[in-house]
């Protein structure tokens, strides 16, 4: 395990990234990596949270300027993203290096996992919410938990760390099964709030959403239960809750869509997708929402 000194490497400066650095960098040292061609060797930002307004300031690199090896790096760019990111910096990675992966969706983990088999490699499957709002704000939106476990090598006690910076954060066995349980959430609202372009909330008050919804969720249950997870309760209901705790929120799939920004579709109904096709169980839904929503953005 890595003394708590050693400085941590936030990949990808976006929203969760910021946000995080912010929290953590009070009680350890913490280093951004942006993107090759950035100048500055400090980042300063506003981070928000309720009425609580306080000025970060935090070192940052890239691949060009890093010049000793990562110990320990949360990476936070979105998933379509984080292998090439993660490559961007392994001459940097060492035997003993820990790398915590924040995606949503599945299959970056797999990817990363594979790539890099030698390493110590953790997911999160997080709640927290966190926007970004120009020029240079960042505003922790909604406390929520951190579940963290591990993929491959050997154990670095991520949790203890967020938990230090007063993060919700939770040690889990099966991380999988989390990434799976918010995959199925994600699927069933994610795509249906870019296609009736609407918050969480507004679908259960959308009939033909809510019924295709529904379907979804029938569908979900049945390529999970064939890829080996179980869950207690079926997908529909549990999305259904999450739209209405959630109902003010425009998705992240929303926002992207909004923003004229790549999706992670293809690591949440994509995946889905991939999954039913390896097992042998239709998606036909999944399918029409996935050409939809690649049509129209
Ligand atoms: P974001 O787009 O705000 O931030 C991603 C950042 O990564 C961007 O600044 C981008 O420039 C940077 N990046 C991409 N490739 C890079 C590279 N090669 N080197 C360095 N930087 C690179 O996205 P986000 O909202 O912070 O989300 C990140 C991930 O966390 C997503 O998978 C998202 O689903 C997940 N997540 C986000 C939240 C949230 O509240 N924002 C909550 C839970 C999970
Ligand atoms: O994870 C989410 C997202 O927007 O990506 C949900 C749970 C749908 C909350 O908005």
């Amino acid at each position: 395990m890595s003394s708590p000194v050693d400085t941590v490497h936030i990949l990808g400066a976006g929203s969760i990234g910021l946000m995080l650095a912010a929290h953590l960098s009070r009680v350890v040292p913490v280093t951004l990596i942006r993107r090759p061609g950035m100048t500055t060797p400090e980042l300063r930002f506003r981070f928000r949270e309720g009425n609580n307004e306080t000025i970060v300031t935090l070192p940052q690199q890239t691949t060009e300027t890093l010049d000793a090896a990562i110990e320990r790096v949360i990476v936070c760019t979105k998933a379509q993203d984080a292998l090439a990111a993660v490559e961007s910096v392994a001459d940097y990675l060492t035997e003993g290096s820990g790398l915590l992966l924040m995606q949503n969706g599945m299959g970056s983990q797999e990817a990363i996992v594979d790539r890099f088999p030698g390493l110590s490699i953790h997911a999160a499957s997080s709640t927290e919410g966190a926007y970004r709002e120009p020029p240079d704000t960042v505003v922790h939106a909604g406390r929520g938990i951190t579940r963290i476990g591990g993929l491959t090598g050997k154990a670095f006690d991520w949790t203890a760390l967020f938990q230090t910076a007063g993060l919700d954060a939770e040690q889990v066995e099966q991380i999988e099964w989390h990434l799976g349980n918010k995959l199925r959430i994600n699927c069933l609202i994610n795509p249906l709030t870019v296609l009736y372009d609407c918050r969480n909330g507004e679908l259960l008050a959308i009939p033909a959403a809510l019924e295709q919804m529904r379907r979804l969720g029938t569908e979900a249950d049945a390529v999970l239960a064939a890829a080996g997870f179980t869950f207690s309760e079926p997908a529909f209901d549990v999305a259904r809750q999450v739209a209405r705790a959630t109902a003010n929120n425009r998705s992240s799939m929303l926002q992207d869509a909004s923003a004229g920004r790549a999706l992670e579709l293809d690591y949440m109904t994509g995946y889905l997708l991939a999954l039913a096709e390896r097992c042998g169980v239709s998606a036909e839904e999944h399918r029409a929402v996935y050409q939809q929503i690649t049509k129209q953005v």
